[in-house]
């Protein structure tokens, strides 16, 4: 190259430049012309080294000459990268067209958890009551679940038989109803409480209608001079409203550590409407849940005055009351995962 750059003028690199860009086609080619134009061995630098070897009298108008032709060819290349770079553009937006109007990929049908969906049914009709939705961590400490609970290290639910502990941490343990979550809430929030816990609980059983695993709602409702008859009235509201059926309820005397007095929820049964049949053992009966008054030692773990406040508390499994709304005889179908059965509820 050096020889014949000698030989061409300064006019003849110009033209030659023009003549080549003129004939530049794409981005690849432009790119391969201005390496060999102002790349650091092209045609301008070497120009521009040559410079040192020229008389003095010559070097300053070579010199500017030189710089013309470079801004020359660096506007040029410019000029021309853009061109091609819009001119590419287009060609890339033409061939990617999206036609609209072809039919889309059909999406696989999916379902919702018969539990889950039967949470959010009784989380809508305790929430239009005013309880707000309220969620704990479900590996718990034994003080948030059982000791502020009034149940004390002696109680039997404690037993490693019957609760699952964390390996390495005594004092951790898989919760085994929504209640801490209650407890927690009582500790940062002062009454007065609306609150639903709805959420995963764990127990050591397996059996058609107890699995380790298994779903809770809870309330629990804060406020001065609360008596059992609001409890009796949210209760029969949310039968009516879930089962979508004027089906009575009914409180019947029990024991629960965490409320004074308790009583286990029942509703007329839902297959027989109450008259008696296989399912409710002829009583027409069907136990939903359990509720109760929190017990004053509760209100003292949370440093609540029981003098001045009172409150109800219940809860149900939801597993039970998927059970009831749709005929479900053996609870192991929710957790094992069989399409068919999932399919059912969509
Ligand atoms: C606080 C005070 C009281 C929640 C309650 C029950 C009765 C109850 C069972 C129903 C079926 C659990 O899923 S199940 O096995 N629950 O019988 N739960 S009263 O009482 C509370 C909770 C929190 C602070």
């Amino acid at each position: 190259m050096a020889t014949t750059e000698k030989e061409l003028t300064l006019d003849d690199l110009s033209r030659l430049f023009e003549t080549q860009i003129s004939a530049i086609q794409d981005l690849p080619a432009l790119e391969n012309l201005r390496v060999e134009w102002i790349g650091k061995k092209g045609h301008i630098p070497l120009q521009m080294r040559n410079l040192g070897k020229v008389a003095e009298a010559e070097r300053k108008i070579l010199g500017q000459k030189i710089n013309e032709v470079k801004t020359k060819v660096e506007s040029e290349l410019d000029r021309k990268h853009k061109t091609l770079f819009a001119q590419s553009l287009n060609e890339q937006l033409e061939k990617e067209r999206v036609d609209v109007t072809l039919p889309g990929v059909p999406l696989a049908k999916t379902c919702e958890h018969p539990v889950w969906k039967v949470q959010a049914e009784l989380v809508k009709i305790f929430s239009n009551c005013g309880f707000v939705v309220e969620m704990g961590p479900e590996v718990e400490h034994e003080f948030f679940n059982f000791d502020a609970l009034n149940m004390p290290k002696n109680h039997p639910a404690r037993a490693m038989q019957d609760t699952f502990y964390i390996a390495g941490e005594k004092e951790l343990v898989l919760r085994t109803h929504t209640s801490p979550v209650q407890i927690r809430t009582m500790l940062l929030q002062p009454p007065p409480i609306r609150m639903i816990c709805p959420g995963r609980v764990y127990r050591s059983d397996y059996d058609p209608t107890h699995s380790p695993m298994f779903h809770q709602i809870e309330g629990l409702l804060v406020d001065q001079d609360v008596v059992m008859g609001d409890l009796k009235g949210l209760l029969d509201h949310m039968v009516k409203e879930f089962f979508g059926a004027s089906l009575g309820v009914r409180l019947r005397p029990s024991f629960f550590p965490f409320t004074e007095p308790s009583a286990e929820v029942d509703m007329a049964c839902v297959f027989c409407s109450g008259k008696g049949c296989k399912t409710c053992k002829q009583t027409g009966w069907i136990e939903i849940g359990g509720c109760g008054m929190v017990d004053p030692e509760v209100f003292k773990s949370v440093d609540l005055n029981p003098e001045k406040w009172s409150g109800f508390a219940f809860g149900m499994g939801l597993e039970r009351m998927t059970m009831l709304k749709y005929g479900v005889s053996d609870l192991r179908s929710f957790f094992e995962s069989d399409q068919r059965f999932l399919r059912e509820f969509s």
